[in-house]
């Protein structure tokens, strides 16, 4: 395995991190403390985890309703972040976007997405900046199977290849699109072979697999960089919770629950690095702590925070001319 232990460390904290991001807003959430809904990330960290260590600081990203593992994943700053779900004035955008408009352009983060299949066609506009700059920069496009029978998606998907854009198409698919299973939606059991049609390479991976994935993104973003265009990424995933939280999931089959109960990245990765002898129980233990830590003081950062003020309600909404 080609990953140092500084990046090794970084992938685990980048995911427990997540994980104790989400549990915490769903406590949050449970209790009425967070307006509008929230969707959960659980699960799929191996995915955001993966893909955004094959990035570096100045490549881009596009999210999805789903977005926070993706902002954490890019180095969003978490206390902003929780303001931001929050809808407070500390928030990354000011408390006005909430959970489903996260951005942080400063740190390539170019927003989560309430419009399902909104990000493919930003992707492309990420991509076609770096090649008129010429800046070598890269955008990983995170979107989920649902997304994959958007028009927006077949449409960016063929123009970034006929354009020969530096994007890679991340498609998390966990089964659903809400409540619809994939199966039902879908034609094909692999999304990616649906790259053969815009005549590029597609590749199907465990997305509870962190290593996998970030095997697979890597060798997309070096396709990317080095000006062959983009790839088409399929991370086989679950998402543990709800679609949103308050979903009853009656519409989950008994063996994808039952798989679904099985996977658990966190878990995986522990035991791999422990077996080999990189990292100890203890040493693991210890970034847990680290990241329990961070996520209390990001939730004690936005109840403490204040609602922005009312005078405020339209200044960043709209572009003034001159
Ligand atoms: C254009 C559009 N159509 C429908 C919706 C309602 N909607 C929100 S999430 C969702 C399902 C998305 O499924 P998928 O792309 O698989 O993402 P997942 O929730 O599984 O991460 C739908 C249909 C929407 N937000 N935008
Ligand atoms: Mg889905």
């Amino acid at each position: 395995m080609n990953l140092s232990q500084d990046e090794l460390r970084s992938m685990y904290r980048t995911m427990v991190s997540i994980r104790n991001f989400e549990e915490t807003v769903k406590q949050a959430f449970a209790k009425g403390h967070i307006p509008g809904f929230v969707h959960l990330y659980v699960g799929e960290e191996a995915i955001a985890t993966g893909v955004c260590t094959a990035l570096r600081a100045s490549d881009t990203i596009t999210s999805t309703h789903r977005g926070h593992g993706h902002c954490i994943a890019k180095g969003c700053d978490m206390n902003s972040m929780m303001a931001e779900i929050y809808g407070k004035a500390t928030g990354l955008c000011k408390g006005k976007g909430g959970s489903m408009h996260i951005a942080d352009v400063g740190k390539g983060m170019l927003g989560a997405n309430g419009i399902v299949g909104g990000g493919p066609p930003l992707a492309c506009g990420a991509g076609l900046t770096s090649v008129v700059t010429g800046s070598g920069d890269v955008c990983a496009c995170f979107f989920g199977d649902g997304a994959c029978e958007q028009g927006t998606f077949h449409e960016s998907a063929n123009l970034a290849a006929i354009w020969n854009l530096p994007v890679i198409f991340v498609a998390e698919n966990n089964g659903y699109a809400q409540s619809t299973p994939a199966t039902y939606h879908c034609a094909i059991e692999n999304i990616a072979e649906r790259a053969a049609s815009y005549g590029i390479p597609g590749a199907v991976v465990d997305g509870s697999d962190v290593f996998a994935v970030h095997e697979a993104a890597v060798e997309a973003v070096k396709r990317a960089r080095a000006g062959q265009g983009p790839s088409l990424l399929e991370c086989k995933t679950y998402r543990h919770h709800g679609h949103f939280e308050g979903d009853q999931q009656t519409y989950k089959d008994d063996l994808y629950k039952s798989v679904s109960q099985g996977k658990d990245s966190i878990r995986d990765f522990r035991a791999l690095v422990t077996q080999h002898g990189w990292f100890t129980a203890e040493e693991l233990d210890a970034i847990d702590r680290e990241a329990e830590q961070a996520v209390e003081e990001a939730l004690a950062f936005a109840e403490s925070s204040p609602v922005p003020q009312v005078e405020e309600v339209t200044s960043d909404v709209y572009v003034s001319y001159p």
